[in-house]
């Protein structure tokens, strides 16, 4: 696991360095709070220990920022400081910090505070990893989508953007899974959520897996043509996989139908849920009119 250390004297980066080294961890360290925050964001480290007293932004400064970025948020902070008073160690905690070492310190003392948190860490990683995500296909999972959605619809209302959603429903799911056995219906689920996912310039920005063989996607910020080139895509992908139909369907190979909507929210009283019953509609459309195609 990964620990960076964040302090203005090196030689106590290295006296940190020298403990942490020896339990097995992985150390990177920054001599300031911006170095820090940076460095944080690049190599997303599983625990900061934070000096409390720097020039320029001081560790209760850099903590707040760290708290303040939702990506950052979730690293525990520990810090490792020669500020021994209560109000000091109570500022950190109101802060966000998980613990609160004072200096000097001993080694072991350390190593165990640090390793009880990393545990901790690990825990709620896993604990996530298991609520939000779908185990069959790896992607994000419908509890994932509604908060995501949730979250999209604000920005897109603060920022006065616009939010589309796409429905992906593979069609004749059924059909597959009786002819080839339901083995291999996973298998190919596993394969379209693969592609689904694929980064590019014109990929979704989110992809979940909605439920049984249907798929969704966010998209952020798009034109309707832009839209329908990201859906358009996405459609193509799945068809190019080819994977190969026993049963008597046409065309021989899986494919899906898309359904989406576009719109900018315009108001807090307006709920997400028009935009999902929206892209529902367009996906019905979809399958009315053949299926293998996109209805936007
Ligand atoms: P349509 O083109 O109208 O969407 O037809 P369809 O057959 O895809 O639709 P239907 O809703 O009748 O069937 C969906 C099928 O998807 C039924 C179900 O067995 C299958 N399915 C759902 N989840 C899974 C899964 O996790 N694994 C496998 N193998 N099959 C699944
Ligand atoms: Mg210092
Ligand atoms: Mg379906
Ligand atoms: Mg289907």
């Amino acid at each position: 696991m990964r620990i960076l250390i964040v302090d203005d004297v090196p030689d106590n980066i290295r006296v940190l360095s020298h403990i942490l080294r020896d339990a097995g961890y992985q150390i990177s360290a920054a001599t300031n709070g911006r170095k820090a925050l940076s460095l944080a964001s690049t190599s997303k480290p599983d625990l900061i220990l934070l000096d409390v007293m720097m020039p320029e932004m001081n560790g209760y400064e850099t903590c707040a920022a760290l708290k303040a970025d939702p990506t950052l948020a979730e690293i525990p902070v520990i810090f490792v400081t020669a500020l021994a008073d209560v109000e000091d160690e109570t500022r950190g905690f109101d802060l966000g910090a998980v613990d609160y070492i004072t200096k000097p310190f001993n080694d072991v003392i350390v190593r165990r505070r640090v390793q009880t948190h990393l545990e901790l860490k690990q825990q709620r990683d896993r604990l996530a990893r298991l609520s939000y995500f779908d185990s069959l296909t790896a992607l994000p999972n419908r509890r994932a989508f509604d908060e995501r959605l949730d979250q999209e619809w604000h920005r897109a209302l603060r920022n006065q953007t616009s939010l589309a959603i796409a429905m992906i429903d593979v069609d004749h799911f059924k059909a597959y899974n009786d002819s080839r056995g339901h083995q291999a219906g996973d298998e190919a689920l596993r394969m379209i959520a693969a592609v689904l996912r694929q980064p590019s310039q014109r990929a979704a920005d989110f992809m979940g897996r909605y439920g049984g063989e249907e798929f969704v996607g966010l998209v952020n910020g798009a034109s309707l043509d832009g839209l329908r080139d990201v859906v358009e895509q996405l459609r193509a992908r799945v068809e190019s996989l080819h994977i190969v139909h026993a049963a008597p369907v046409e065309p021989r190979w899986i494919t899906v139908s898309i359904g989406a909507a576009l719109c900018q929210p315009s108001s807090l009283f307006v709920p997400a849920q028009i935009l999902l019953d929206a892209a529902d509609r367009a996906l019905y459309c979809a399958k009315q009119d053949g299926r293998n195609r996109v209805h936007v």
